[in-house]
């Protein structure tokens, strides 16, 4: 009987450990499950870099992705950083009255957006689509550059964005060179950071809308159909003027802009020269979304019109390659991370005709 009663026991001991052995076995098995469907995100983050023709799809995918349990809970930092923001923000809220307070100065603006440091924000619940730097060219217009960060950075934030604003300073007072200053924009942000989408933008437009998001698209995008002063009309057919978005790739593709538009007009047609080139086409957001308040504003000493404009676009196809991102140079004079932005003052050199 006594025995019987410890083999028994025996028996019992050793059915328990099978059985938390094959516990552990699935508990681990979960585990290793749960780290590879997280492996899938930068595979995903990948595809939007080359192309964002795959993003319907790969939406598709992440929709599936997000509804297993493992990713839903939001309970440790790794499953935050890999849940990716949707394409539109639950927090977008249309049209949102602007603000241009005659007495707003940068400390009011600093206050209101302490959430921003170093020019740069990211989303805190989940991982952005892109990551996206806005490149504004400048110079002698400091209170149209308050009142866009003052707009720029909500707009931004309630569309779910990593982003850096970066504030290209033309120093001196040689004739003003838009392009230029937006590629040295380019080459220094990529040097900070691997940013996907760059955000060409005038420092006095200021968007109404905030569904109109300020993400790459697999072509180049333009994202003013329509101002205020113009009646909310496209300027032109082709305009490609004001505020643009391109990835890293569709903007080394055509070689930057040129760096030979000295004062006003004609780069942002060049820009769309070079699109085309490239067998590449410009989408617009829709009239009722993509619109934009032009702050008021005369011709700037030192831009005044390029009457050589004309020739140089007649040029385009034949000196693209050899001008632009490749042949940009420039002497740095400092880069300046302000809590709003990235300040970067540069000698542009001069026209050499
Ligand atoms: C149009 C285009 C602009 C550009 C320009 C021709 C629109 C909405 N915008 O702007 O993208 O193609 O024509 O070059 O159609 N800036 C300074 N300081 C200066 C001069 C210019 O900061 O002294 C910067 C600033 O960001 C400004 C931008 O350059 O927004 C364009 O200059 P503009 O505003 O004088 O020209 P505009 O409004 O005709
Ligand atoms: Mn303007």
């Amino acid at each position: 009987m006594g025995v019987t009663s410890t083999i028994g026991n025996l028996f019992c001991q050793i059915r328990l450990l099978l059985f938390i052995t094959v516990c552990a076995m699935i508990v681990g098995w979960f585990g290793f499950y749960v780290k590879d469907s997280t492996h899938y995100f930068p595979k995903y983050r990948t595809q939007v870099d080359n192309s964002c023709k795959c993003l319907p799809s790969s939406e598709k995918k992440l929709e599936e992705v997000n509804r297993s349990p493992a990713v839903v809970e939001e309970t440790t930092q790794h499953e935050v950083e890999a849940k990716i923001c949707p394409m539109l923000s639950p927090q977008l809220k249309g049209v949102v009255p602007l603000t241009f307070s005659p007495n707003l100065n940068l400390e009011d603006v600093q206050k209101k957006y302490s959430m921003v440091s170093n020019g740069q924000y990211q989303p805190k619940t989940c991982r952005a689509q892109q990551k996206v730097a806005i490149l504004i060219p400048h110079r002698n217009r400091e209170k149209h550059l308050l009142y866009l960060l003052d707009n720029l950075h909500p707009f931004l934030q309630r569309q779910q964005l990593h982003y850096a604003i970066y504030v290209i300073h033309q120093a001196g007072d040689v004739k003003f060179n838009r392009a230029k200053l937006l590629n040295i924009g380019y080459l220094e942000a990529l040097k900070e950071e691997n940013w996907d989408c760059f955000i060409f933008h005038d420092v006095d437009l200021v968007p109404e809308n905030d569904f109109n998001t300020y993400l790459c698209d697999s072509e180049p995008k333009h994202l003013v159909v329509g101002r205020n002063v113009t009646g909310y009309k496209l300027r032109y057919e082709g305009y490609f003027g004001g505020v643009t978005a391109m990835t890293k790739k569709q903007f080394a593709k055509v070689n930057g802009y040129s760096n030979n538009y000295w004062g006003w007009g004609g780069e942002d047609d060049d820009l769309r020269y070079r699109v085309e080139f490239q067998k590449m086409t410009v989408v617009r957001p829709s009239v009722e979304i993509a619109r934009y308040t032009m702050i008021f504003h005369t011709r700037d000493a030192g831009n005044e019109v390029n009457s050589q404009r004309m020739q140089l676009l007649r040029k385009a196809s034949k000196v693209w390659k050899t001008d632009g991102l490749n042949s940009c140079s420039y002497n740095l004079l400092s880069i300046e991370h302000e809590p709003l932005y990235i300040n970067i003052t540069v000698d542009i050199g001069r026209p050499h005709h």
